[in-house]
């Protein structure tokens, strides 16, 4: 197996918006970023993943940019970043960028000077098509709810948006946008960043047609993943990409591709493939607790369907590309919360998620406040909520649709992207030690009891467990390399693996319930002696790990010989 610096690595992903905010206005910014440095170099981490700080009017919080060589406004100056990043390398740390090239803003120029006339050079730069019988183009839906086009008057024509309405989709087909992008890239590789995390990378080719999608709902929309997703145009893309830029500098390359299987992943990271390094596939956040119907539609979730999922990865990317590991993200309600226990177990729980990812082959992300064991926001009220696939959601279906306000909550305190997207619990003073002012969004109420100074100076936090494991990586070949083994795939409670390494062996036990769980080790495992390599509850060492109770959300990693 090819040994990289990226697969030994672990990375700490940071929404900017919502991690320090230096200047007060309480809006996070590089400046408060910089301050944090120390924090997160103590913690181990050896990458952090910045969500965009391009220009944006933040109709989606950066992810609608409209110049990708200038700065956010509110997060600062180029000045400000270039400090940023020198002090992230001399603390020998990297900064990988998020890159969002599916789409721009509606306010970028190629956009402003698209929508203009028929006749501008930039028409061609987005996709525009003329309506059918008084309707869109055809019948695809928007991943944050409505139509994917948007009419547009100044010239009687439609544009297509797979997100808001104010983030057109780029038309990778013409020439003039590639090179823009590739020029755009190697200007920021240049300038020493050490990475790209590329939004909705697998969407970037559209199938020639533009076809509709299949079972349309009652309003006559349909989703048209099959025609955006995953095209093998977009390898095209890629390895174009690979070939003019990537490919030049010793860099970290990891694509957000929603709706990947493996095989689809090993043509965007294949080793051999001259493509990405990794991507983010979303089976384990996007099927396990969602019905047909979506992300809203919530259904219980089974240890064994996450079984299921996890192992296919491991086991079908082994030795021919490498996985990403992460529950968590700016996208993502908080996996405590969703897969755990956020109330009397948070503390346990945290730490048995975060040995249970960690100990995986793959590279392991953590989302800012996880390694606190931050939880979901518990927001009651619409008001607090920030996030325009809330409000889209908001108005089709309480506003619009007649639906009881009180079960819309409900979902939304379950599943909502703002429930990650809280500020940073750095104390237990007013607004969690983030702002001096107003936070642009409600601080979770539970910072006075779980916030970064608590846990720094508690032996047993959720934040000193993440520094013993990111450690122990640093020291242990098998936990990046070794190859992974399901054990008891049909134990409902408890998720059992092995990992190996040449003569080196290592079992991690994770119950996943508040409930308490036998296990016995199955007959083929090997076992003469063994040393506890971490936990979460006190344990004697040497003890027999034939057989053992675990307590609520227990963890142990053993060593076996
Ligand atoms: O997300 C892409 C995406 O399709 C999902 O993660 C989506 O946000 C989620 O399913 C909605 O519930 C990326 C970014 O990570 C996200 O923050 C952006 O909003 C989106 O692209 C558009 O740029």
């Amino acid at each position: 197996m090819q040994r990289k610096w990226w697969k030994e690595a672990v990375v700490y992903q940071i929404y900017p918006r919502s991690f320090m905010d230096s200047s007060g206005d309480g809006v996070g910014d590089l400046n408060g970023i910089t301050s944090r440095l120390d924090y997160l170099s103590d913690l181990g981490v050896d990458v952090i993943w910045l969500c965009p700080i391009y220009r944006s009017p933040n109709d989606d919080y950066g992810y609608d940019i409209t110049d990708y060589r200038a700065i956010m406004d509110e997060f600062g100056t180029m000045r400000h970043f270039e400090r940023l990043l020198s002090e992230v390398h001399a603390r020998g740390m990297k900064l990988v960028m998020d890159l969002v090239i599916n789409h721009t803003s509606d306010e970028h120029e190629w956009f402003v000077e698209a929508r203009s006339s028929k006749g501008s050079p930039y028409r061609d730069y987005y996709i525009w098509r003329p309506g059918k019988n008084g309707r869109e183009p055809n019948n695809w839906r928007s991943i944050f709810g409505g139509p994917a086009w948007r009419y547009d008057a100044t010239t009687d024509e439609y544009y297509l948006h797979l997100f808001s309405v104010r983030q057109p989709d780029l038309n990778w087909d013409n020439d003039s946008v590639r090179d823009g992008v590739y020029d755009m890239m190697t200007w920021w590789l240049d300038k020493g960043i050490d990475g790209f995390r590329m939004d909705v990378i697998n969407c970037i080719a559209k199938a020639d047609g533009l076809p509709d999608g299949l079972d349309a709902d009652a309003n006559g929309y349909a989703s048209g993943d099959l025609y955006y997703r995953n095209l093998p145009k977009a390898h095209e893309y890629l390895q174009e990409m690979n070939r003019r830029v990537l490919s030049r500098y010793d860099i970290m390359t990891v694509g957000e591709t929603g709706g990947v299987t493996p095989e689809d992943a090993l043509l965007f990271a294949g080793e051999d493939r001259g493509e990405l390094d990794m991507v983010f596939q979303f089976e384990h956040v996007d099927k396990l607790d969602s019905g047909p119907n979506g992300k809203w539609d919530i259904k219980p979730w089974r240890l064994c369907d996450m079984k299921e999922i996890m192992s296919r990865w491991q086991n079908d990317l082994y030795g021919r590309a490498w996985n990403s590991l992460y529950f968590n993200n700016h996208d993502q309600p908080r996996a405590i919360s969703r897969f755990a226990d956020d109330g009397k177990f948070r503390v346990p729980a945290a730490k048995m998620l975060a040995t249970f990812l960690h100990m995986m082959q793959g590279t392991p992300f953590i989302y800012q406040g996880e390694e606190i064991g931050m939880t979901n926001a518990h927001f009651e009220r619409i008001e607090d909520y920030r996030d325009v696939e809330v409000h889209n959601l908001w108005r089709d279906r309480v506003l619009e649709g007649g639906e009881e306000p009180a079960a819309v909550l409900r979902v939304l305190a379950a599943k909502a992207r703002d429930n990650a997207r809280t500020p940073m619990q750095w104390d237990d003073s007013e607004y969690a030690g983030f702002t001096s002012g107003t936070p642009w969004i409600p601080v979770n109420a539970n910072y006075t009891d779980i916030n970064v100074k608590q846990a720094m100076s508690d032996e047993d936090s959720v934040y000193h467990y993440y520094r013993r494991l990111i450690r122990l990586r640093k020291q242990n070949q098998v936990m990046v390399y070794g190859k992974y083994r399901l054990i008891l795939p049909d134990h409902p409670q408890v998720y059992a693996y092995t990992r190996t390494l040449e003569d080196e062996c290592w079992l991690v036990v994770n119950n996943f319930f508040a409930e308490e769980a036998e296990f016995s080790l199955p007959d083929d495992l090997a076992w003469r002696d063994s040393s506890l390599v971490i936990g979460n509850y006190p344990v004697s060492d040497h003890d027999s790990v034939q057989s053992f109770t675990l307590r609520p959300y227990e963890t142990r990693v053993y060593r076996i010989h």
